[in-house]
């Protein structure tokens, strides 16, 4: 990747481009900076290249002259595009840095002042950009920005350590949390999956994690981002969590060992506790998309028929997941064939909510055993 940057403060890009990766990528060859000096190419005595603007108004306007003159001395043997950067220009985003990563070579013009010239717009660049919509004392900033995200794209910048493959907006997702050790800082644990070694669990959880951040902040990312089928029965399950849900406090993982027995003992009629019993049990395991998962047999305060389908006999059926972002034990049905019922509790597993497949719904205080 080669890039030529025509500005009046060549100095103020200098230290961003001998550190870090795009120092390392220079050195190593990978991507070439020319900072060129527009004062370089001033013909007057003063060496100014700006004056007042014709029709009057604050400030200083950068003269065509000097900026045509530098770019097409630059620019003998260049098959690239010709940036400059300016709030009036398309907003950047990862789509456009792909096609400019694509180009090879590019020209970033940096503006002063109140602008430059029209003329020079006219005459030497291809296209106006905007890295945002506010406004700033120079397009120096800018154009850091476009060569640092253009750069990392650049075969061999970033190394195998650092793919430019996972991160957000080339998922088309926001990016899923990350940690270091220590595994407990300041009493914040991290996730307990990321610390076991289950490689396909991790790939779950991150997954879901995305989904649920985007879903939340971004919503409207999704409606372009490609995503499975699984994505989509995930999000379905995120929003039906969202939409239920029940404030609480942080689930502690030894109570809700607990929580199936207390829970038993709130929605199973107290005639019907003894043959449930036989059938119920507990305990921790992963399902599906690996969160921590609550299994559990019970019989809904249904008599009849019915009782029979509801009955949620084996892991192969239905699972309690903990979803951490929203706090919730999510009730999942399993089989295709059995929509199952919601069951949500808050994290205190003091509450808690179930929906049976045909729409009945209880609520439940569950006090301790
Ligand atoms: C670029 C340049 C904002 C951006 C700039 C931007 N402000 N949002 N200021 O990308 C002309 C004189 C433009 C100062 C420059």
């Amino acid at each position: 990747m080669r890039i030529k940057v025509f500005t009046l403060f060549p100095d103020m890009l200098r230290p961003m481009l001998s550190q870090s990766i795009l120092g390392r990528a220079i050195k190593n060859g990978l991507l070439e900076v020319d900072l060129i000096n527009i004062r370089d190419y001033t013909l007057d005595r003063h060496r100014s290249t700006d004056d007042y603007p014709f029709g009057g108004g604050a400030g200083m306007v950068m003269a065509a002259q000097p900026i045509v003159d530098a770019i097409e001395a630059n620019t003998r043997d260049f098959h690239g595009r010709r940036v400059y950067l300016s709030p009036r220009g398309r907003t950047l985003n990862q789509k456009i840095v792909e096609e400019l990563a694509k180009e090879g070579e590019l020209v970033l013009l940096c503006g002063h002042y109140e602008g430059v010239d029209q003329r020079a717009l006219d005459s030497v660049i291809d296209e106006e950009l905007s890295i945002g919509d506010y406004v700033l004392t120079g397009g120096e900033l800018g154009a850091l920005v476009v060569i640092d995200a253009v750069a990392r794209l650049a075969p061999g910048v970033l190394g195998s350590d650092e793919s430019s493959e996972d991160e957000s907006f080339t998922t088309g997702l926001l990016e899923y949390p990350q940690y270091t050790r220590p595994a407990d800082f300041r009493g914040q644990q991290v996730p307990e999956v990321l610390l076991g070694g289950n490689h396909a669990d991790i790939v779950a959880w991150r997954r879901e994690q995305s989904l649920q951040i985007t879903l939340t902040r971004r919503p409207e990312l999704l409606e372009s981002a490609p995503l499975t089928d699984d994505d989509r029965a995930m999000l379905e399950r995120l929003k039906t969590a969202a939409a239920l849900k029940i404030p609480g406090e942080r689930l502690d993982l030894k109570q809700a060992d607990q929580f199936p027995k207390k829970w038993f003992n709130a929605f199973v009629p107290e005639d019907r506790r003894k043959e449930a019993k036989k059938q119920c049990f507990s305990g921790r395991r992963h399902v599906g998309h690996l969160w921590r998962a609550f299994t559990m047999g019970y019989i809904p305060a249904t008599e009849g028929e019915n009782a029979k389908d509801l009955w949620l006999q084996s892991d192969d059926e239905a699972a309690l997941l903990y979803l951490p972002q929203e706090q919730l034990l999510y009730r999942v049905p399993m089989g295709a064939d059995r929509p199952g019922c919601v069951l949500l509790t808050n994290e205190a597993l003091t509450r808690a909510y179930m929906r049976t497949p045909d729409g009945r719904e209880f609520y439940a205080e569950v006090s301790e055993r």
